[in-house]
This record gives C-alpha cells, structure tokens and sequence, in this order.
C-alpha cells in the first residue's frame, strides 16, 4: 500500500494556500491513501468561501481516489483523506470543529480517537493540543496498536528531541504511544524524516523564515517495501537574505538590496524575498527604500538606526517596550488556564465574552 502523508495545508491563509493544496491533493490521489496531519485550515472559523473551496477540491481528491475496504468501528466509510483536526482547527468543549463537520459530509475521515481501518492498515490519532498538556493528554487517551495490524500514529505536536526541533518545548520521543509502526507529524512546517516519525511539512509559506525557505510537498511511504519518498509540488518559493552594514547611506542600503533581488532565482510563481536590513546611517537621512521589481515579491524588515544619540534612546525605549509586550503575552497566555477561550473570544469580537472570563 503506498500512503501519501500530507500536512498544514492552512486552507484560507492566502491565495496560495488553495492553488498549492489543490496541487498536493492531486499529486496525492495517485497514491493509496491520503493522510493530511491537522491543520487543514488556517482558522477555527473558516470562512464560507474557504469551505467552499476546501469542499470542492476534497470532493474531486474523492473522485480520484481508488476503493478500499475502509471501516471505522463496524461502519463502512468511502476511500477519502484521513485527517485528525490541527491547534488551528481546536475548538472549546461542545462546538463542532470543522474536520468533525467535514467528516459528516463524508469528504474526510476523521481519525482523532477512533481507529480508521484501511485493509491492513490501522490508522489511530490525535488533535493537535497545547505543548504544556501534550504529553498528559497522550497519556491520557491510552493509545494500543491494533493487534495484526500495520498500525500508523498521526498527529499535530512538536517532538524536541527529533533533530532541529532541539531546545524547543514539546513532547519528547519517549512520549509517543508505543509500538506503532510509523508516526506521522504536522505542526512542523519544513520536511523531515526522524527514525520511524514523518513529519511532511506545509504545503504553504505561513511564516517568512529561513526554515520555510525549502522545498515543499509531502511523502510517500510505501508498507511493501518499507522506502519513504519525498513528492515535490510547485509552490511559491520564499528566500531570506541578510544585509548588515555600519557607517553607511540609504543609497548604499538600496543597492545591496537590489544585488538580492538579483541574486533571487526567476521562478514561476514569482518568489517571495525578505531582506533583513540591519544599518546604522553616517547622517540622518529620509529612510525611503521604496524599490520597484517584478522579479520578486519583496520584503523589507528594517532596522535602521542613525548614529546619534537621541536615536539611540529612541531605539533603547522601543526594545524595552516590545520586551515588556512580549513578556505580558506570555505570562497571560501560559498561567492564564482560559487563555484558549479568551483568545478565541476576542478573535470573534465577543467582548463580553472576553471580559466575563477575565
Ligand atoms: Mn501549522
């Protein structure tokens, strides 16, 4: 059987979040079986166009995929991608996500806490949860593989000790449930391989790092033959360039950006360029760096500064600012335990809501 594991789609991100899903969803209809590892949706309230859209291209991978025999529990369900909901699909107790709404209507499979038989394969798995309860919930919900069966895992969680996610918070290996054959995992947003864990990466640039800068697809595993094959898609491509400069003029600046821009391969779709620009001016000059180009979709994070000393203090009072913001985010959003709750209240302008749970 030859499985496409697939992952953060993020349907409704932006344009490119459609036309690159609807290109892996294509791709991988040629394979057995689609597995996509939460985070189909970029939002916990897609809109209706993005429902739309999704709805579309998930009844034509439908069309396209072969027949299996496929159960859950004692019932008969259609050959359709088999998807556990992603930390950007959560919703709190008692209201429908919309992989749960998806499921009713037959498009998806959804396999968080049930097992999806497929033939020889047993599929088990779960949302997408907070770091700090992950390795609790997991626990928790006593996952046992399927006796018999070739069983896979799937989820939505940083690993910290599975290569670069090193240092991060997350759940360790030690974690998983044990004894499945393969673990597949979203959340991550770059392709990797650890061991027996998958991890296929996004299908969209959500973020403009380094890290996104590769190229983007899913993999295909094939059980006869135990191999693991990465499957690229087209996508818009992101690059990330550097500019450190001391001393210098806002010409000087322009010009090392427009050697990047240069430097940024020509691709169909046009990529994206993000140019770090960190500078300090001779003389306090307008900071105009509008540049026009067709070549890329362009970027600028600047931090300039002059070398004067008012500056200096401007600058020293906004990185105390943005350091205390910072700090106050966290501290709500990790010892707050409705932090969830609260976001998603004011995310939907329900301010009273908010204000009740504070
Ligand atoms: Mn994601």
């Amino acid at each position: 059987m030859k499985i496409a594991i697939t992952s953060d789609f993020h349907l409704g991100y932006n344009e490119d979040s459609f036309t690159q899903a609807r290109n892996a969803l294509k791709k991988a209809a040629e394979f057995d079986i689609i597995l996509i590892c939460g985070d189909l949706f970029d939002s916990r309230n897609p809109s209706q166009e993005t429902i739309y859209e999704a709805v579309k291209m998930l009844a034509e991978t439908k069309k396209r995929l072969k027949h299996l025999d496929i159960t859950q529990n004692e019932a008969k369900l259609d050959n359709a991608p088999i998807v556990i909901p992603g930390t950007h699909e959560r919703k709190s107790k008692g209201s429908p996500n919309i992989i749960q709404i998806l499921h009713e209507s037959g498009l998806i499979i959804n396999t968080h806490a049930v097992k999806t038989r497929v033939e020889n394969i047993s599929i088990q798995g779960m949302t997408g949860v907070p770091d700090d309860i992950a390795s609790e919930a997991l626990k928790a919900m006593n996952f046992n593989p399927d006796n018999g069966f070739f069983n896979i895992f799937l989820m939505h969680q940083v690993i910290k000790d599975t290569g670069e996610q090193n240092g991060f918070e997350g759940i360790s290996t030690r974690d998983l449930p044990k004894g499945f054959d393969l673990y597949c995992n979203g959340h991550v947003h770059h392709h990797s391989i650890y061991s027996n864990i998958i991890m296929p990466g996004s299908t969209v640039v959500t973020q403009m790092k380094k890290s996104e800068t590769g190229a983007k697809g899913f993999y295909v595993y094939d059980s006869e033959t135990k191999k693991t094959e990465f499957q690229e898609i087209t996508t818009r491509r992101l690059f990330v360039g550097e500019i450190n400069l001391e001393n210098t003029t806002v010409s000087e600046i322009k010009k090392k950006i427009e050697e990047e821009v240069e430097k940024t391969p020509a691709l169909i779709p046009i990529p994206m360029l993000r140019v770090v620009v960190n500078a300090t001016l001779k003389n306090k000059e307008e900071t105009d760096l509008n540049i026009k180009t067709q070549r890329v979709l362009l970027t600028l994070d600047k931090n300039i500064s002059t070398n004067t000393l008012k500056d200096k203090i401007s600058q020293l009072r906004n990185r105390d600012y943005k350091t205390a913001k910072a700090k106050a985010i966290e501290i709500v959003g990790r010892k707050f335990e409705k932090g969830d709750e609260l976001f998603e209240a004011l995310e939907e302008g329900e301010l009273e809501k908010a204000i009740r749970l504070l």
